[in-house]
């Protein structure tokens, strides 16, 4: 897979990849300005120059390809990548750094529809359904998808993409609903209509070869579930059979806004047969209550026998004794 065109790093603050119309080197009227606080921009024109700062270096044969304009970074999605050393919040020379452009070597390539890797420094295998792109509005400046942060409140209803795997990217209306609900109904639900926003499972489908199943995470980017608010009842199911320790969580999800984040799941031991049989369909609906509610997803992960998470926080609370 290529990457090429647009691409803006994750994490750095104001650092362009050649995403601008014509390079500092030839600019002319008509030409983006380049924003206030540029700490990077590498045009990708067959070298890792960077225009305003340390240059970058190419790792593991990465290369070019033709990109929006003129040349741009070719990454196989797997271990290429340019590194440089950039301190984005100081604009001095620090540490090496990797810059990521919409690539990462836990997930890969981001634009990618759908992936597969092995041996990544998550899992043993990562196997992902969608794109990693906010619903396709794209993540703000600085946002970290994999913090568990949600994201600022965005504009729907959307187009779809008919490129999206199904259940990914759209706006979905459980199937009970009936345009009666008994606790009112939400923006997803009032903006758009059947067919188009029927309830659609997500799939993930791998080989996993020889690897033996020990453990498995679920990592989902959810959008704009709300139970609480509009009385739903979700249920999910994992390859038909109802998965209680996810039906918990997303029905103590209130996402008004819309908003949307990421869930990070283990799956009990008695639901790891499901994913060695090398196929996971996810499912996310109401059938029952009627209510008015509509929710999304921008990508479903699977992590086979957990290494470790990149990111990883402290929760403190107090556990009661039952009187
Ligand atoms: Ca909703
Ligand atoms: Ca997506």
């Amino acid at each position: 897979m290529k990457t090429t065109g647009s691409l803006i790093a994750i994490g750095l603050g104001a650092v362009l990849f050649s995403c601008l119309p014509c390079s500092a080197r030839a600019q002319t009227s008509g030409c983006v300005v380049p924003p206030a606080g540029l700490v990077g921009w590498w045009p990708g024109d067959g070298n890792a120059d960077n225009l305003v700062g340390p240059s970058g270096t190419l790792e593991n044969s990465a290369g070019f390809a033709a990109g929006q304009v003129g040349q741009a970074f070719d990454l196989d999605g797997q271990t290429q990548y340019v590194a440089t050393d950039l301190d984005a919040a100081n604009n001095t020379i620090t540490q090496e750094a990797p810059v990521y452009a919409h690539f990462s070597t836990t997930d890969g390539d981001w634009d990618a529809l759908s992936l597969i890797l092995h041996d990544t420094p998550e899992a043993d295998l990562m196997v992902r359904t969608g794109d990693i792109d906010n619903l396709g509005f794209g993540w703000p400046t600085g946002f970290d998808p994999f913090s568990g942060n949600s994201t600022p409140a965005h504009a729907f209803p959307w187009s779809i993409d008919p490129n999206d795997p199904p259940g990914t990217d759209r706006i979905m209306v459980i199937t009970s609903y009936n345009g009666h609900p008994p606790a009112g109904r939400d923006g997803y639900t009032s903006t758009t209509s059947r067919p188009a926003n029927n309830v659609h499972p997500i799939e993930l489908d791998y080989d996993l070869g020889e690897l033996a199943v020990r453990s498995a995470v679920l990592q989902m980017f959810v959008d704009d579930f709300q139970a609480p608010v509009w009385h739903a009842t979700y249920q999910v199911t994992l390859n038909g059979v109802r998965a209680p320790f996810l039906e918990t969580i997303i029905n103590a999800l209130n996402q008004t806004g819309p908003i949307g984040k990421l869930i990070s799941v283990a799956l009990p031991a008695e639901f790891l047969p499901q994913v060695q049989s090398g196929s996971l369909v996810i499912d996310f609906d109401d059938p029952t209550t009627g209510a008015g509610d509509g929710y999304a997803i921008d990508f479903v992960k699977l992590l086979v026998n957990l290494k470790s998470f990149t990111q990883e926080g402290t929760i403190e609370g107090t556990v009661r004794l039952p009187e």
